[in-house]
């Protein structure tokens, strides 16, 4: 039964999620606010039935060959799995799952924030008000650039890539998108999106660039220095994805090189670390990897991760199963 499994968590969640679990597990919640090291999450690994990790867990197939058989879910905080060695867990017989959906309109608000505030040169703008250096408006002060009748292209058209988009349309924006395949039909009429097939040539044509594609294999430095080469020098890039599918070395070269106009990014390649040659720089604006951060969302991710550990426990499919072959 649920209430026997011992269930370890690896980073402080919200209360109301950490007193649930306590409720109906044998809770194992990590009290500090720093993640597990490599030797605690293998001894977790060796002892819990359940492990509910972040991002920040990296379990990669040599920690995975150190699970204990009772070892039998991986219930994933989190959307992206990219952290988990799924396939290597799945060929275990450990179940993957994730906590898709209630996080879908909090990255896509912090990305259509990104959207906004980096062709508008909000940051710019805050800094300069900061430092007391308005002097006074003149006709051709803080110019920025229009978003309405301006391209959009998305990386990714899965729930939040949609999410992005409806929000878009209504600053006006035009819907471009790359995505291993097309979305329905009566998805792509209602956001009146048009589906490039090649993403070098869609790249070519944007405005706006949002990545909101996971990162897989197929999407690690998907946007590089040849990809960024084929941008528009008035373009910008918005990043609330993951850090790896931009080759960052490369984008900062190219944005300090001028061959695209700036960037806003919420992920990051090696997090907590940003490259230096991105900060600094009037039209970067650079966010602490907080898309999906609100009070309601976060809560939302606890609850999901629950119902997917009860569902198991009681002898189901849980609902956000991953499934490799799909990632
Ligand atoms: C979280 C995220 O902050 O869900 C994801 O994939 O990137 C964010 O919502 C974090 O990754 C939770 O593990």
């Amino acid at each position: 039964p649920a209430s026997k499994l011992k269930v370890v968590v690896t980073r402080k969640l919200p209360a109301p999620v950490e007193l649930r679990m306590k409720e109906l597990f044998d809770a194992r919640l990590n009290e500090s606010d720093r993640p597990f090291s490599v030797e605690e999450l293998a001894q977790a690994m060796q002892t819990a039935d359940v492990l509910v990790p972040t991002v920040t867990d990296k379990i990669d197939g040599r920690l995975m060959a150190r699970a204990g058989d009772q070892l039998r879910l991986i219930a994933q905080f989190g959307a992206g799995v990219d952290n988990i060695d799924v396939a290597s867990a799945v060929q275990r017989g450990i179940t993957v799952t994730n906590t898709p959906g209630v996080l879908t309109d909090d990255t896509a608000d912090v990305a259509m924030a990104l959207i906004l505030a980096v062709p508008r040169r909000m940051h710019e703008g805050v800094q300069i008000m900061e430092a007391g250096k308005f002097d006074g408006w003149t006709p051709t002060w803080m110019m920025g650039r229009r978003l309405s009748g301006k391209r959009l292209g998305i990386i990714g058209m899965g729930r939040i890539g949609q999410a992005v988009a409806r929000r878009a349309r209504a600053f006006g924006m035009q819907i471009h998108y790359h995505n291993r395949k097309p979305v329905s039909s009566r998805i792509e009429e209602s956001l009146e999106a048009t589906y490039w097939d090649s993403l070098d040539q869609m790249l070519a044509r944007m405005d706006i660039v949002s990545i909101n594609c996971p990162h897989t294999p197929a999407t690690f430095h998907l946007i590089n220095a040849r990809r960024l080469g084929l941008m528009k020098p008035e373009a910008y890039i918005i990043n609330t994805a993951r850090g790896e599918v931009i080759d960052e070395a490369a984008l900062a070269r190219a944005i300090r090189a001028g061959k695209i106009a700036g960037a806003g990014l919420d992920v990051f390649e090696r997090e907590p670390a940003v490259n230096p040659e991105l900060i600094g720089l009037p039209n970067v604006l650079l966010l602490p990897h907080m898309g999906s951060a609100t009070i309601e969302g976060r809560t939302e991710m606890g609850e999901k991760v629950i119902i997917n550990i009860k569902t198991f426990a009681d002898g189901h499919r849980p609902p956000d199963r991953v499934i490799p072959a799909i990632l």
